[in-house]
């Protein structure tokens, strides 16, 4: 039986992939939720076929957008242990399902405010704080320590071609915050009068790298030329696994359109237009990545990553002693 998805769930997929649901933490979020439903709303009475089900409306979440490893973080948090033993029952199996992603969207929005509890204390009084994009994670930050009556100033990069900093803005102007958008191209003009520089990540590498909105790296090259701290603020669920065994962070590149308009194309068929979502920033660049779990310097991911994940090879040749 091919048991069709329910229209919930591919509302969710749709909207992750339209960026409708955006940031990594909101998709993490989304697709847990897209979990929780898909579990209650299924209508079979096999056991088995639940599981082979689950792992299908797994393998569509996560195909949605490439980049931010906490979509797979969470969609395995949520269905890996339907291959333990002893889960044998539809029930069990069901249960299991929506107490996971119950269990990670409460722990995602903790850990957010533990990252604002923690990030607000590098934010003094009087500070000029430039952001890119849109993170949950970076913001929240922001919001609390202008609610402890910090006067702060933030500048929030546009995110050409999404427009995202809008999203920054609006968000900080609700709370009472002092916003100035910039072009991502002012960054390095404006640098002189930035105190530090909170962004968010969308995948935290093993060897301490940040892979974020494109633009991210070049904010920190700038901020590094006048020796200005610059931060990132992220949940350890976009700490990435399977970068401690080699694999690539992939980038996603998205569609030419969102750069040029489909009549320049039209008018120029040999035109390409090259439209990559994230790009990579360098540890030596972080002054330090602010967790749920503190303040770790970008060298202690492998660590952290250990610590949730255990390590895969570590623990097998351990095991084999
Ligand atoms: C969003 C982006 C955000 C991170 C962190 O990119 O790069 O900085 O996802 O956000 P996009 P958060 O708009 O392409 O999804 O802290 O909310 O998880």
């Amino acid at each position: 039986v091919v048991r069709a998805f329910p229209p919930e769930v591919l509302e969710i997929a749709r909207k992750i992939r339209d960026m409708e649901i955006r940031g990594a933490g909101r998709i993490a979020k989304a697709a847990a939720e897209a979990l929780r439903i898909a579990a209650l709303k299924y209508e079979g009475e096999s056991c088995e076929e639940f599981k082979e089900y689950m792992l299908k409306v797994a393998e569509l979440l996560v195909s949605t957008r490439p980049t931010a490893v906490s979509l797979p973080n969470a969609v395995n948090y949520v269905v890996s242990q339907l291959k333990k033993p002893g889960i044998d029952s539809l029930e069990k199996a069901r249960s299991l399902v929506v107490s996971r992603a119950s269990r990670f969207i409460e722990y995602a929005d903790q850990a957010l405010s533990k990252i604002s509890e923690f990030g607000e204390k590098v934010i003094r009084d009087g500070d000029t704080i430039l952001t890119h994009c849109n993170s949950a994670a970076a913001t929240g930050i922001l919001v609390l320590a202008h609610k402890k009556g910090k006067d702060i100033t933030v500048y929030a990069t546009e995110t050409r071609p999404k427009f995202q900093g809008y999203i920054t803005a609006e968000s900080l102007l609700r709370e009472g915050v002092r916003v100035r958008i910039i072009p991502e191209s002012a960054v390095r003009s404006i640098m002189k009068r930035i105190d530090k520089v909170v962004v968010g990540a969308d995948t935290v590498a093993a060897n301490g790298a940040v892979v974020n909105k494109v633009g991210t790296s070049l904010i920190a090259l700038a901020a590094r030329e006048r020796g200005i701290d610059f931060f990132v603020a992220t949940e350890t669920f976009k700490f990435s696994p399977f970068t401690l065994i080699g694999d690539i962070v992939p980038i996603e590149f998205r569609a030419e359109t969102e750069i040029v308009d489909e009549e320049m194309l039209a008018r120029h068929p040999k035109l390409r237009v090259l439209n990559p979502a994230f790009d990579v920033t360098p540890p030596d660049f972080i002054t330090g990545i602010i967790t749920e779990i503190g303040i770790i310097p970008p060298q202690a991911a492998s660590i952290v990553i250990e610590e949730m994940y255990g390590h895969p090879v570590m623990h097998e040749s351990l095991k084999a002693v």
